[in-house]
């Protein structure tokens, strides 16, 4: 490989190595080429806000200290990173908004296949939004629920957010009420943060982060939209078995990629390759294989056991591999990059929301009335590229590892319950309480090419699990571990502390009905399910009767990079999680912004930012973190 630093990742080492020969141009050789990364940018002290500018931070005093317009870095530095919580924001509600408007087709009859997977879920959802279930049918149910959350983008009066404030702790909705960062809707707090951050409005550093924190809840808020009514149309995950890196590309199959993070196409997707098969058959494959990328091969994962093939930084290896067929994506995390790799071999890129096109990629409209239909579009051009394989470009790493995801709150629930059917969140909290466990942790985000792929994830993972932590995780970190072999059951015993190890044994041993065993790390799902974390976390904070602050919970993205993950990271601390970011953000051309985040967060909220580029440090400070709690929780 050209630049074997740049990935820890077996797959794509192999992968690298056998194009090495080649001319192929990877992430791995541009994020080498962008170097030296240009200084004002990394510390978040150059503004382009306006067109008098960009201007730059370059002097400790004087005229050259401040912008143009007279900003000083604390409001520059404060006013780019707000903006990226607004992006992060945006693309979690986005996503979100499809997902409602996929269930709001399907009560009025428009949704083609779509169906009501799982009327539990709905219920049990309907009652914490305060809508009647007795007696009433499932469409009528769902009707009031969307209703809701169409409300939640764009309510005026002064009531909060109904898919924040229902999930949220006694203690929390105090909390954002005082501290007024509270959201009424989703969509004005993203455009309120735009205007207070424009050209001549907000310069106080301090109002400024808090109006990007109210944007950070809204952002939680967009994403139980999406968690939830997922799980409604696509059902509650329940562990399952699969598969994970590049080895799932199958050379004797029709093989598609799904890429991006949107479930609703790809679940149709993965239908309409089951009821194709025969299709496949006739072109010379045995069948149709969907592999995942990303967020999108998380959701599919978690709820089908669709097998995953890689992650963000090496999405390009899946093209590399010549075996792959067509590669779908819907929206968020997509490198422009794939198409200029796909035109060297015959796959097909094939885009499919009206916002996200690729020049020179093939368009698919995707309807939810007519979505089986352009599935099957999709399926018939996959099979179409599978003809035009040049068998000379073939080339597959054998890298792949077997992993048990699919851990829902409600699996979890249930996987607790076998031991206390009555309080099952207690077994969590009494393993803490006694100290077989040192807590829980929420690994989450993405990879971000600053440091080797994956290697922090995988350095923070096994230090914590070392030391006892029980560990979840979402998204790419998810990824990561699935990669590696991590999220296997044969994983516990090579990595588990003692304390982890018996507490997961305890926990199989009491649910013999799982046909397989418990892996090290539970995979709640793609970032957008990192509000299952929070349903955790709260669960916990109600058991031990004290707000989350309180409880022994942490949250991790060593590797943190889209704005999506700035937004995320961001409402962990508001909700009082203490938050290690391992890829630092552009805070550091302002001590006092840097300060906010990392210290007077904390007085205020009870979370904090910890910024730690060295991963094992960074576990550490984690390990501080739970067992202050735990013990404070003795006292
Ligand atoms: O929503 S972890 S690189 S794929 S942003 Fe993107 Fe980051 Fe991956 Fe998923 Ni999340
Ligand atoms: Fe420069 Fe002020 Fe304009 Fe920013 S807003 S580009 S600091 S003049």
């Amino acid at each position: 490989p050209k630049n074997p630093i740049r990935t820890t990742d077996p797959g794509a080492l192999q992968m690298l190595d056998m194009i090495k020969d080649k001319n192929i141009e990877t992430v791995y050789d541009r994020v080498v080429a962008q170097q030296p990364q240009c200084a004002f940018g990394y510390k978040g002290i150059c503004c382009r806000i306006c067109i008098a500018g960009p201007c730059r931070v370059k002097k400790d005093d004087g005229p050259g200290s401040r912008g143009i317009c007279g900003a000083s870095a604390y409001t520059i530095v404060s006013r780019n990173i707000v903006r990226m919580i607004a992006g992060g924001a945006a693309s979690h509600s986005e996503h979100a908004r499809h997902v409602l408007h996929t269930a709001h087709a399907l009560v009025d009859g428009h949704a083609g296949d779509y169906e009501i997977k799982s009327p539990e879920k709905l219920r049990k959802l309907a009652q914490k939004l305060g809508v009647e279930t007795l007696d009433r049918e499932d469409k009528d149910i769902l009707r009031d629920v969307v209703e809701i959350g169409y409300a939640d983008f764009g309510r005026y009066q002064d009531r909060p957010l109904a898919f924040l404030d229902s999930f949220m702790t006694e203690g929390r909705r105090r909390k954002f009420q005082h501290t007024n960062i509270m959201p009424r809707n989703i969509d004005g707090s993203i455009t309120e943060l735009i205007a207070q951050t424009a050209m001549g409005v907000d310069s106080d550093p301090v109002n400024i982060i808090f109006g990007g924190l109210k944007s950070a809840l809204a952002d939680l808020g967009g994403e139980y939209i999406g968690t939830n009514l997922s799980d409604v149309l696509f059902g509650i995950p329940q562990p399952i078995v699969s598969e994970a890196n590049l080895g799932v590309i199958d050379p004797k199959m029709v093989n598609i990629a799904v890429h991006g993070h949107n479930p609703v196409l790809s679940e149709m997707v993965v239908a309409a390759a089951r009821a194709m098969k025969a299709d496949a058959e006739k072109a010379g494959a045995e069948g149709v294989n969907i592999v995942g990328i990303c967020c999108t091969g998380n959701e599919l994962l978690m709820r089908e056991g669709v097998y995953l093939a890689t992650s963000s930084a090496s999405q390009e290896m899946a093209i590399l591999t010549g075996a792959l067929d067509a590669m779908v994506v819907d929206i968020q995390c997509i490198y422009p990059a794939v198409q200029t790799l796909a035109e060297c071999y015959h796959t097909k890129v094939v885009t499919t929301e009206a916002i996200m096109k690729v020049p020179s990629a093939q368009h698919i409209a995707f309807n939810t009335t007519s979505a089986m239909d352009d599935a099957k579009k999709l399926i018939r051009i996959a099979i179409e590229a599978y003809k035009n394989r040049d068998p000379k470009k073939i080339s597959i790493p054998n890298e792949k590892h077997k992993l048990v995801a699919g851990f829902s709150v409600e699996a979890l629930t249930e996987i607790f319950s076998k031991i206390n059917p009555e309080r099952p969140i207690s077994v969590l909290t009494n393993a803490i309480l006694s100290g077989q466990i040192k807590g829980v942790a929420l690994m989450a985000g993405c990879n971000n090419l600053k440091r080797a792929q994956d290697e922090s994830h995988n350095i923070v993972l096994k230090e914590l699990v070392k030391n006892d932590v029980f560990v979840i995780s979402t998204g790419c970190s998810s990824g990561a571990f699935a990669k590696f072999g991590l999220m296997s059951p044969s994983a516990v015993d090579t990595y588990a502390g003692e304390g982890l190890k018996s507490f997961i044994q305890t926990l199989e041993a009491a649910n013999p009905q799982l046909a397989t065993g418990l892996p090290l790390v539970f995979h709640v799902g793609s970032c957008v399910d990192n509000s299952r974390a929070v349903d955790l976390a709260v669960a916990m904070a109600n058991e031990l009767g004290v707000d989350i602050p309180k409880v022994p919970f942490v949250a991790s993205a060593p590797e943190a990079m889209h704005e999506k993950a700035v937004a995320i990271g961001s409402w962990c601390v508001t909700m009082g999680l203490p938050t290690h970011v391992g890829s630092l953000p552009p805070v550091e051309g302002s001590d006092l912004v840097y300060g906010i985040t990392t210290q007077i967060a904390h007085d205020v909220f009870g979370g904090n930012f910890i910024f730690e580029v060295d991963p094992v440090l960074g576990a550490s400070k984690l390990i501080d973190a739970l067992e202050y709690r735990t013990w404070k929780l003795g006292i």
